[in-house]
């Protein structure tokens, strides 16, 4: 069992026992105790096996026992008789955006309602509108918010299959019949959304490798098993698909299921220029003029043989990268270990979970130079954004810190918010002391495109101003962006001098990858920022430097590629001259 697994089962029995109205510092245990194990800076797993959680603050004795069983077992009975009071239904709710567990439980309580499906009845009969703390607007919001999830039901963030690829490619690899193993589809092109796994095994006993996959743990219901094939449905609806064929085949297998299916028809069109047909096993002649057939290997070798340059799985979406590629023009792509630092993470001051040393412990940790913090503003008061004196005073901090932490840096900033009329939630002279902003949009989301646009202009118009921060808001498969003209405000920024954000945040990816290459040859800089709210967070650089690659930037197209003496000199310099 994961620590993960361990905070969402202690999290179900919070929410539980507060739809039960028990005491409420009954409650506060059962959350504190999920927020210790996420952040307990040592194996908490191992320590609750050999019985030895006693001290830990926030863990107290009945946690204790209770995550000694949960590591032990598997299983926490005290969890399970909870849950079997209420029907299975109701948990999906607490997925919908806005309706926490006060809310859930009113709806419970007062309209018995059980279920989305209830909860979408009871909307459309308008009976959510005349409950106490609800009103019309929010009976609205839960209908869209209803819509958005059924759009995006058997879709998946890309973070959220992470680690089922990474567990299923381990496993198939470890099979001693296995030569070659990959995971293909949108997976591989780093789509942020994914619609199945697809995997892809070489092996001289295909059968013998679909009967292995369909045994694979977290499996619910087999869909297909073939000699060559088997498709399996996991516990959270996502589909894996595995196709094993021959060591030959391996190359065009990888290629074809790799995708994307615009790619590959623009492909096929270059291999039938030169008499050859191109599927999923091979090059066939099918002229009798063809040229002769290519010595394929490995995946590169097809692109190789049709006259182009490898392209980078990321950029296999028919958005120009075959004509780039035949003209070997293909950019060199930015990559992970390429980033020197990174600027939009918070700390305790504001809604973070980690103080300021140990966000640059673990920026230090995780071999950056420098690291930028910008917590919230006060408009922001519910992420306990900062007045005034409380960010100069963090400020004086950083300075005293940057003595002792030498070569590393500390980047003094603020995560400001752009009021509705696209001033700034702090003055150009609490602004002009700080190494550098992030300017980000976080309420009056519904104004219209025309409105938005011309609010985050204004913004970047401001000297102060060194990015906009995750530029449409979106909450991927939960929330769609508020409305902004793109166009205009890579235009804006090119024109100001403003880098754009590429929030990394896996569950914002934004601003979106197709819009990339156009602001990078407009000469928008692009800033690849995790939003850290959590040291652990820093991570998320990985989802955005396969983003960036998404969007055809360079190392040169992202700032925070630069070393920390170039990116002092920068940030000294005045923004209109950069
Ligand atoms: P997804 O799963 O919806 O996120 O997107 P993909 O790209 O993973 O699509 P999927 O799983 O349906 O198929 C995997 C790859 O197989 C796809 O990217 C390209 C290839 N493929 C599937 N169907 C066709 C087809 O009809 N024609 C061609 N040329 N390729 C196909
Ligand atoms: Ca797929
Ligand atoms: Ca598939
Ligand atoms: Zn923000």
């Amino acid at each position: 069992m994961s620590r993960e697994e361990i905070c969402r089962i202690l999290e179900e029995i919070a929410l539980l026992l507060e739809l039960k109205d028990e005491n409420p510092f009954k409650i506060k245990a059962y959350r504190g105790g999920a927020e210790t194990v996420s952040n307990y800076p040592d194996d908490i797993i191992q320590l609750a096996r050999d019985q030895q959680l006693k001290g830990i603050k926030g863990i107290g004795e009945a946690l204790q026992e209770k995550l000694h069983e949960l590591v032990t077992t598997g299983k926490l009975e005290f969890y399970e008789k909870l849950r079997a009071e209420f029907p299975s239904t109701l948990f999906a709710i607490f997925d919908l955006q806005g309706l926490g567990p006060k809310k859930v439980k009113i709806l419970h309580r007062d309209l018995g309602i059980n279920s989305i499906e209830d909860l979408k009845k009871a909307c459309t009969e308008g009976k959510i509108a005349d409950l106490a703390g609800f009103g019309k607007k929010t009976q609205e919001n839960i209908l869209l918010s209803i819509a958005q999830r059924e759009q995006s039901a058997g879709v998946f963030r890309l973070s959220a299959v992470a680690s089922i690829v990474a567990h299923f490619t381990h496993l198939l690899r470890e099979h001693p019949d296995v030569h070659q193993v990959s995971v293909c589809g949108s997976y591989r092109r780093g789509k942020e959304t994914v619609g199945d796994l697809d995997f892809l095994v070489a092996t001289s006993f295909p059968a013998d490798l679909t009967k292995f996959f369909v045994t694979f743990p977290g499996i619910e219901q087999i869909l297909a098993q073939g000699d060559t094939k088997a498709s399996v449905m996991l516990a959270d609806g996502l589909q894996c698909d595995m196709r094993a064929v021959a060591n030959t085949q391996f190359p065009f297998a990888l290629q074809y299921f790799t995708g994307s299916k615009e790619h590959n028809v623009a492909l096929r069109q270059l291999a039938l220029q030169k008499g050859w047909s191109l599927n999923e096993y091979a090059f066939t002649q099918v002229r009798d003029d063809a040229e002769p057939l290519p010595i394929v290997h490995e995946e590169r070798d097809i692109y190789t043989a049709l006259g182009l340059q490898f392209v980078p799985p990321e950029l296999r979406e028919n958005r120009g990268e075959l004509e780039a590629a035949s003209k070997q023009e293909l950019p060199r792509l930015i990559e992970l270990a390429n980033l020197r630092g990174t600027f939009h993470n918070h700390t305790t001051e504001s809604d973070g979970k980690n103080l300021l040393e140990e966000m640059a412990a673990a920026a230090m940790d995780a071999g950056l130079q420098y690291l930028g913090i910008a917590d919230h503003s006060k408009s922001s008061f519910q992420a306990n954004g900062l007045h005034e004196d409380r960010l100069l005073r963090q400020v004086e901090k950083i300075r005293a810190l940057n003595v002792e932490y030498t070569p590393f840096r500390l980047f003094a900033g603020s995560e400001v918010d752009i009021l509705k009329d696209g001033t700034l939630d702090f003055s150009d002279e609490i602004l002009a002391q700080l190494d550098y902003c992030v300017a980000s949009v976080h309420a009056s989301f519904t104004l219209s495109e025309e409105e938005m646009t011309a609010r985050i202009i204004r913004a970047m118009e401001n000297p102060h101003v060194t990015m906009i921060g995750h530029l449409t808001g979106r909450l991927l498969l939960k929330r769609n962006g508020y409305a902004v003209n793109h166009a205009k405000i890579i235009d804006a920024a090119a024109a100001t001098r403003t880098i754009i954000e590429l929030n990394c945040n896996p569950k914002r990816l934004d601003m979106d990858w197709r819009w990339w290459h156009r602001a990078r040859d407009k000469g928008v800089l692009c800033s690849i920022n995790p939003d850290a709210h959590h040291a652990d967070q820093l991570q998320f650089l990985h989802y955005g430097a396969i983003q960036a690659r998404k969007g055809w930037l360079r190392k040169e197209d992202v700032v925070n590629t630069m070393s920390l003496d170039k990116m002092a000199a920068f940030l000294a310099t005045p923004k209109a001259q950069r």
